[in-house]
């Protein structure tokens, strides 16, 4: 039997494991990626590891996330990261220099390479043919000293593109549309990988667009191949000689196919609050709008910026919207100001934000109250936007510029014609932002500095055969680590302190949680389907275990999240029977029993005293992951393991 991409690049990098779908395998990762809000805990962790080098090809630290610098936390933040690169051997992108992801695809991606970036959008990478993925700033850690990165082996799926895009109708717009074919739920378990004749009308940047937002579907990743157009992208960013072409073979078998016909695509929109509540622009035409955001990891390419630009051209805002655009890289930026594009930009009166994440994590820019926000991001998460009761729009580019023109929800198309964009065909290639790290022999005289708010991360304990706790929260689907661990710009200067952080936890639930869960000393939590979908932060465990928190049992879990819990030493287990999840309620005195045979059974039993209901909890961890439980965290398990 051939095999996809995806298995080709996985064969190439197994160090143990197999292929079986299901089943663990071990990758030897080639590149990794952080940026600065999962950062500092990994560079905390890197060192708490003792290991004095990165052991991969090439390892990046970006500043991308928290810019503002509202107080001392977030420059010492930097100032930390920065030495941990110097000192540990990696590259160092300035802030300002751009979104990781969309600097990583300029400068660094390789077809055919492993990344792993402690960031839930590195998938971004698969664009180039990359298998790319985020993880944990911990896994992230121990990649970077050389382990491995354990995912299970995913299923296969392929979505087939016939025909073209119609003017005004992108990227974007097909990354919509696949989620709401498969919903934010359709792609957990599986490796997406983008084919048919439809994709050669797709530069790099606009593949990325995809990978990026397969993030949202719950996919392991997504990946193009790599073919005349990469060939082209990376010539055009003066390095043809990290071009390798990359293909599925012809008789490689996928668990599922899905076909997308370009031609009838019509320009989507996803609704608040969840990117898969996707309809068509036309049948919301006319909502008035506040607010437009242009920009973030999915939509900051200079192809982008560029058609912004020409739509924007000689026109003025509507007088009730505020536009917003931040490019995704210095590299962008600089062209649209050497072109004259950002003079069009700037001209409409928009309002020009750094090249950062900035509005899409909360970091400025919140809508008025109860306001319209039309994004090109790739997340509308509940109060993600600094508004409570904001309500946020996931749109392409095109549409995005038709709202801020018009003042309400508008169908791209009625801007008349599309104006033609001519990309260069080379970049501007300018990486003094990048910093290198210092030489070996240098290396032990350069000094980590540490501001007074970085703290040291919580250390889980060894799991006991039997818990019991109340019942501290009870939630329901989707629940995302937005809620779990909020960001925004009043908190994400304290990703590094994690006592601080813990005041948030879940405060989009319920904002007594951390107080009780603090006095309960040991607590569980229960949520339904797919808990801890989006990020990749590591926060969303370790404040929880900071918390008491011990066991969380939900329905199923999204991979990051869950992966995140049994590195903190927290166990996931799920309802082997969903409809136990009714039975149970938020305040029980609940037991966890006999945990230890269960893990290798894989079937606890939860007894809750307060209802008098007892049922199955289903365990499902790989062997490594039961001995991380037993000793109480992958911190632990590693230095277990090193005496
Ligand atoms: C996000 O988009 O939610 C973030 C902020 O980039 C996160 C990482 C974080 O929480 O620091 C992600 O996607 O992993
Ligand atoms: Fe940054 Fe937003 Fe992309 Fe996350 S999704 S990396 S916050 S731009």
């Amino acid at each position: 039997m051939g095999l996809t991409i995806a298995q080709k690049i996985i064969k190439a990098h197994m160090i143990s494991g197999s292929m079986e779908v299901g089943s663990e395998v071990a990758l030897r990762i080639d590149q990794t990626l952080t940026q600065d809000a999962t950062g500092t805990m990994a560079y905390l962790e890197f060192e708490a590891m003792g290991i004095p080098r990165v052991k991969t090809e090439l390892s990046v630290a970006y500043i991308d996330h928290n810019t503002l610098q509202s107080g001392f936390e977030n420059a010492d933040d930097h100032r930390f990261i920065q030495s941990a690169a110097k000192k540990y051997g990696l590259r160092f992108s300035r802030p300002g220099n751009g979104i990781c992801h969309q600097v990583h695809l300029e400068r660094f991606g390789k077809p055919g390479k492993t990344l792993i970036g402690s960031d839930s959008h590195t998938p971004t990478g698969g664009g180039i043919g990359m298998l790319a993925m985020g993880a944990g700033g911990l896994d992230v850690a121990v990649a970077m000293g050389g382990g491995a990165y354990y995912i299970n082996m995913p299923k296969m799926y392929k979505v087939n593109l016939t025909g073209h895009l119609r003017p005004f109708v992108t990227a974007k717009d097909i990354s919509l549309e696949i989620l709401r074919i498969l919903s934010v739920k359709g792609g957990v378990g599986a490796i997406i990988e983008w084919g048919g004749p439809g994709i050669k009308d797709l530069s790099v940047p606009e593949r990325a667009t995809i990978t990026n937002m397969g993030t949202e579907l719950g996919a392991t990743t997504s990946i193009f191949p790599s073919d005349e157009v990469t060939k082209a992208f990376l010539t055009a960013e003066g390095r043809p000689e990290d071009y390798t072409p990359l293909e599925s073979d012809p008789d490689a078998e996928y668990d599922r196919v899905i076909y997308i016909d370009l031609d009838s695509l019509s320009a989507k929109i996803a609704c608040p609050h969840s990117p898969d509540n996707v309809v068509s622009v036309s049948d919301i035409a006319g909502t008035k709008v506040d607010q437009v955001c242009i920009g973030s990891c999915t939509n900051s390419s200079l192809f982008d910026m560029l058609k912004v630009a020409a739509l924007l051209k000689g026109k003025t805002i509507s007088p009730s919207v505020s536009l917003s655009i931040s490019c995704g890289s210095k590299q962008v930026m600089s062209m649209l100001a050497d072109c004259g594009a950002l003079s069009d930009i700037i001209g409409s009166g928009a309002r020009v934000l750094e090249c950062a994440c900035g509005p899409c994590i909360g970091m400025g820019f919140s809508p008025n109250s109860g306001g319209v926000s039309l994004r090109t991001f790739n997340r509308n998460f509940e109060g993600r936007s600094g508004t409570a009761d904001g309500k946020v729009y996931l749109v392409s580019p095109e549409t995005a510029v038709a709202a801020a023109l018009t003042g309400e929800i508008t169908d791209p198309e009625k801007l008349g014609t599309m104006p033609e964009i001519k990309m260069p065909d080379k970049f501007k290639i300018n990486d003094n932002a990048i910093l290198l790290p210092a030489t070996e022999e240098e290396a032990p005289d350069v000094k980590i500095l540490k501001g007074p708010n970085i703290k040291s991360c919580p250390i889980g304990e060894p799991v006991p055969d039997e818990i019991e706790a109340p019942l501290i929260l009870k939630v329901g689907d989707n629940i995302t680590t937005d809620h779990i661990m909020p960001a925004g710009s009043k908190i994400l200067p304290y990703r590094s302190n994690i006592p601080h952080l813990s005041q948030f936890c879940f405060g989009v639930c319920d904002r007594t949680f951390p107080e009780r869960a603090k006095k309960a000393g040991r607590s569980i939590v229960v949520g339904g389907e797919n808990y801890g979908q989006g990020s990749s932060r590591e926060h969303a465990a370790l404040v929880p275990l900071y918390l008491g928190v011990r066991v969380v049992i939900a329905k199923s879990f999204a991979r990051i999240h869950v992966a995140n819990l049994v590195n903190a030493g927290i166990m996931p287990l799920t309802f082997e029977d969903p409809a136990d999840y009714d039975k149970i309620s938020q305040g029980d005195d609940l037991v966890v029993k006999g945990i230890m045979d269960g893990i290798d059974s894989g079937v606890i039993t939860l007894e809750d005293k307060t209802a008098g209901v007892t049922c199955r909890l289903k365990s499902s961890f790989t062997d490594r992951q039961k001995d991380m439980l037993k000793a109480g965290g992958l911190l632990n398990y590693i230095a277990a393991q090193a005496k």
